[in-house]
C-alpha cells in the first residue's frame, strides 16, 4: 500500500470536512419543539446551563439539598450552576464546553464570563427568528421531536390543531403505554378508549386505534420509546404484550418504524431528577429476536451502554430491518463518538445515522452538530484516505452524497 503523500492527505481531509461541515442535517431525535408549543420549547443561557447533564455536574461539588435546589428558581439554579462549574472550576467537560461553544457562536464574547451579558443578549431575541438562527447556525434543515400524548401541555397543542412548522416532524412517544401501563388505562378511558388493564381483545383493538389516532394527528414519522437494560422479549408482560399485539402491528400496517432507545435506568436516584437516571448493559438478543421475528416491521435502534455498541453494529449485519442511529445521552462525547462512529463506519460502511442531538434546548443543537460534525469528518476523512491509499478516488460529488445519506438521507429512506 503506498504511503499518499501529505498533500493529498490534506486534501482529501478538506474535501470530507467541507462537505461534513456544509450539509444540512435532518435530526432524527430531539426534544424541541417550535414556538406553537409555548413553554415546551426551552431556549437561552438559562435554560443551556440548567440542563440536567450539567446539574448532575454540579451536584458533585454542591451539598444543597436537592430540593432545595429544586425550590429556587431558574436564574438562581443557573447562577450556582455557572459559578460551581464554569467560574469556580474550569469548564472542561463536554456539557459545560457545549455552552461556550454555542455562545461564541452566537458571536457573544465567552472571554468576559458575564453572564449578565448573555442574559441581557438572550431578552433581546424574538423566539421566532431565533429558531431560525438557531437552525441556521447548526446547519439543520429540520428536526424530530419527542411527542408525547401523556404530557397534557402537548396533548392540549395537538388537539388545539394548531399550525406546526415544518421545520419540525413529530414522532410519537409510547414511554407512559408501554412501561406504566397500569397508570396509563385510566387516561386511555377518560380519552375515550375502551381499555382494561388484562389487555384482552377489545383492548388490544382499542390501543391500536389509540396508536392510529395519534400517528395521524401528529403525522408521526415513527413511534418510540426508552427502555431499561432490563427489557426482555419475548416476555410475559403488559409492555411486551403490547409491542407484540398493539405496536408492532400499526407499525407495519402504516410502514411507521419502531424507534427503542435501550439501557436507561430511570431515577437511579430521584432527588436528581431527570438528571438522576443512569445506564445498563442490555441484552442484545431482545433486538436480534425482534428483528427476526418481526422482518416486516423496521426498527431504529439506539443503545446507551457503551459495551452494546459493537454486538449492535454486528446485529444490523444481519437484518436489514435494523437502523443504528445516534451516539445517545452518556455516549454522546467526543472520544466515544469517535470510537462509536469508526467501529460503524468499518463494519456497517455508510449504512448508519451516526449522530442525533437529544437536544432538549433549542440552542443545543449549535454546540451538539458543531461537536458532532468534527469528530465525524475526521473519521470518515480517515476512511476516503485509506482507500486513496488503494488507489480508489473518490470524488468531491461521491463524498458529498455519502456524506448527505450519513446526516438524514439513510433516515429519510428508512422512515419512507
Ligand atoms: O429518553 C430520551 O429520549 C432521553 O434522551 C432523555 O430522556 C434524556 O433525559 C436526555 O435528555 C438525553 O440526552
Ligand atoms: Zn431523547
Amino acid at each position: 500500500m503506498a504511503q499518499l503523500p501529505q498533500a493529498q492527505i490534506d486534501t482529501i481531509r478538506e474535501t470530507v470536512s467541507r462537505a461534513v461541515a456544509e450539509v444540512k442535517i435532518t435530526d432524527i431525535h430531539t426534544h424541541i419543539y417550535p414556538p406553537v408549543f409555548g413553554e415546551l420549547l426551552l431556549w437561552g443561557v438559562d435554560e443551556l446551563l440548567t440542563y440536567h447533564y450539567l446539574v448532575a455536574e454540579t451536584m458533585r461539588y454542591v451539598d444543597i439539598p436537592y430540593d432545595r435546589f429544586w425550590a429556587i428558581s431558574k436564574r438562581s439554579q443557573a447562577d450556582l450552576i455557572w459559578k460551581t462549574l464554569f467560574l469556580e472550576h474550569s469548564p472542561i467537560s463536554e456539557s459545560c464546553r457545549g455552552v461556550l461553544t454555542t455562545l461564541d457562536r452566537l458571536g457573544l464574547d465567552v472571554s468576559t464570563r458575564n453572564l449578565e451579558e448573555y442574559r441581557r443578549f438572550f431578552a433581546a431575541q424574538k423566539v421566532e427568528d431565533y429558531v431560525d438562527r438557531a437552525f441556521e447556525l447548526a446547519g439543520i434543515e429540520s428536526v424530530v421531536m419527542t411527542n408525547d400524548p401523556f404530557d397534557d401541555l402537548e396533548r392540549r397543542t395537538w388537539l388545539a390543531n394548531k399550525p406546526i412548522d415544518s421545520r419540525f416532524h413529530a414522532a410519537l412517544r409510547i414511554d407512559g403505554l408501554l412501561n406504566s401501563w397500569d397508570a396509563t388505562v385510566p387516561r386511555l378511558r377518560e380519552w375515550g378508549y375502551s381499555v382494561s388493564p388484562d389487555i384482552g381483545a377489545e383492548t388490544v383493538a382499542e390501543v391500536r386505534r389509540f396508536l392510529r389516532d395519534w400517528i395521524e394527528l401528529m403525522e408521526a414519522l415513527y413511534m418510540a420509546v426508552s427502555l431499561p437494560p432490563t427489557f426482555a422479549f419475548p416476555e410475559s408482560s403488559p409492555r411486551a404484550k403490547l409491542i407484540s399485539e398493539c405496536v408492532l402491528p400499526v407499525a407495519v400496517e402504516t410502514g411507521r418504524p419502531f424507534a427503542m432507545m435501550i439501557g436507561v435506568k430511570k431515577l437511579t436516584n430521584p432527588g436528581l431528577r431527570l438528571a438522576g437516571d443512569s445506564v445498563g448493559k442490555s441484552s442484545i438478543e431482545v433486538v436480534e429476536y425482534l428483528c427476526s421475528n418481526y422482518a416486516d416491521a423496521r426498527f431504529l435502534v439506539t443503545m446507551l451502554a457503551r459495551e452494546n455498541q459493537h454486538e449492535l453494529c454486528v446485529t444490523a449485519r444481519k437484518f436489514r430491518n435494523l437502523h443504528v442511529f445516534g451516539c445517545w445521552w452518556f455516549l454522546n462525547n467526543p472520544s466515544i463518538i469517535d470510537e462509536m462512529t469508526r467501529m460503524r463506519l468499518e463494519l456497517l460502511g455508510l449504512s448508519v445515522t451516526p449522530q442525533h442531538s437529544d437536544a432538549r434546548v433549542l440552542d443545543q443543537v449549535i454546540y451538539k452538530w458543531a461537536h458532532s460534525r468534527a469528530i465525524i469528518a475526521e473519521a470518515l476523512a480517515g476512511k476516503y484516505i485509506d482507500l486513496a491509499a488503494s488507489g480508489w478516488q473518490a470524488s468531491e460529488d461521491e463524498i458529498r452524497r455519502d456524506v448527505a445519506a450519513l446526516f438524514g438521507g439513510n433516515f429519510w429512506t428508512f422512515v419512507r
